[in-house]
């Protein structure tokens, strides 16, 4: 487990960015608010902040952490974001701290967890705080320790509860969603590009894990309101075309959830849960 010394970044959003991450997790053509920015209600979908991800250069970083890095081989294990401003800006200008959380062995795959806070360069003020997993396979077996250690909300089982979900949603994902959502900043060709695809092991693009996050959030968000934070675990691919079903139990002001695959029955996110604002914890 080693805790690296921050490095600094920065991202620039304006609201044809809020548009388009919004239309890239799914928001439809009659949802104004999240897709015309004159609408009085113009918002950004919360789980925007994990967008941040992608302009920290990590890539760099992992040829330096871990053995054998093959970036064909890299998957998005975990994530876990936290909103600390409301509303959220739909512009802004974000300086980041980024850190070295740890990394972990599991073998035949290398964990590593990065951390990243966002800084309103303007009002100087933190808007986001993720922490991001990732899981590159093949890069495990340099004798590092095998597991994380508890990070709280972060690291949480989220285990649904032994009754029937209080809310359901399903939602095929248009063929097209993947190469929409790639725009928002995630350009890994992984999601685009039937060769390196291959490469990786897949028979075809596989969907950005924070495409079938953003879905799902938005899933949570449509049914109950904003919220403060939000984990998952990636538990499996998923394809454009496929249905996401997301399963919904209301816990207090937590909102446990998990998406299946229709279409095959296996599970896409799991451990997975949202913290809702206080405003609507009690509806
Ligand atoms: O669960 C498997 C899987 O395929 N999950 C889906 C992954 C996925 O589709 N992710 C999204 C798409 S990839 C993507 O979006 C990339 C993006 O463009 C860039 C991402 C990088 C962002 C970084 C920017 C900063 C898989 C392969 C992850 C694991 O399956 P198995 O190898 O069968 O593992 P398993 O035997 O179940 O477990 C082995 C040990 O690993 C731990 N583990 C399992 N899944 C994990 C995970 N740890 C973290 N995240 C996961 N998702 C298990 O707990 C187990 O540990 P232990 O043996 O110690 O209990």
């Amino acid at each position: 487990v080693i805790a690296g010394p921050p490095w600094k970044s920065q991202f620039i959003y304006t609201n044809r960015d809020v548009s388009l991450y919004n239309i890239g997790v799914g928001a439809k053509h009659n949802q104004l608010p999240l897709v015309y920015e004159n609408d009085p209600n113009f918002r950004v979908l919360p789980t925007f902040g994990s967008t941040l991800n992608y302009f920290t250069n990590t890539q760099e970083l992992f040829k330096t952490l871990i053995p054998r890095f093959d970036p064909s081989m890299m998957l998005h294990g975990e994530e876990y974001l936290e909103i600390l401003q409301f509303p959220i800006p739909t512009s802004a200008t974000l300086d980041f701290e980024n850190r070295v959380l740890e990394v972990i062995d599991k073998g035949s795959a290398a964990v590593v967890r990065t951390s990243i806070t966002s800084i309103d360069r303007a009002t100087k003020r933190k808007v986001f705080y993720s922490e991001v997993t990732t899981f590159i396979r093949g890069s495990g077996g340099f004798d590092g320790e095998r597991n994380g250690n508890d990070r709280g909300a972060a690291t949480a089982a989220n285990r649904p509860p032994p009754r029937e979900p209080d809310h359901v949603t399903e939602e095929r994902i248009s063929l097209d969603q993947a190469i929409i959502y790639r725009l928002s900043g995630d350009y890994n060709p992984l999601h685009v590009d039937p060769g390196f695809a291959a490469k990786g092991g897949f028979s075809k693009p596989i969907l950005h894990g924070l495409c079938t996050y953003g879905m799902a959030g938005r899933a949570v968000f449509e049914r109950y309101g904003q919220f403060k934070s939000i984990k998952v675990r990636f538990t499996g691919t998923v394809l454009p075309g496929q249905t996401l079903r997301t399963e919904m139990w209301k816990e207090k002001n937590k909102i446990i959830f998990q998406t299946i695959i229709k279409e095959t029955g296996k599970p896409a996110l799991a451990a997975a849960a949202v913290e809702l604002m206080d405003s609507n914890a009690m509806s």
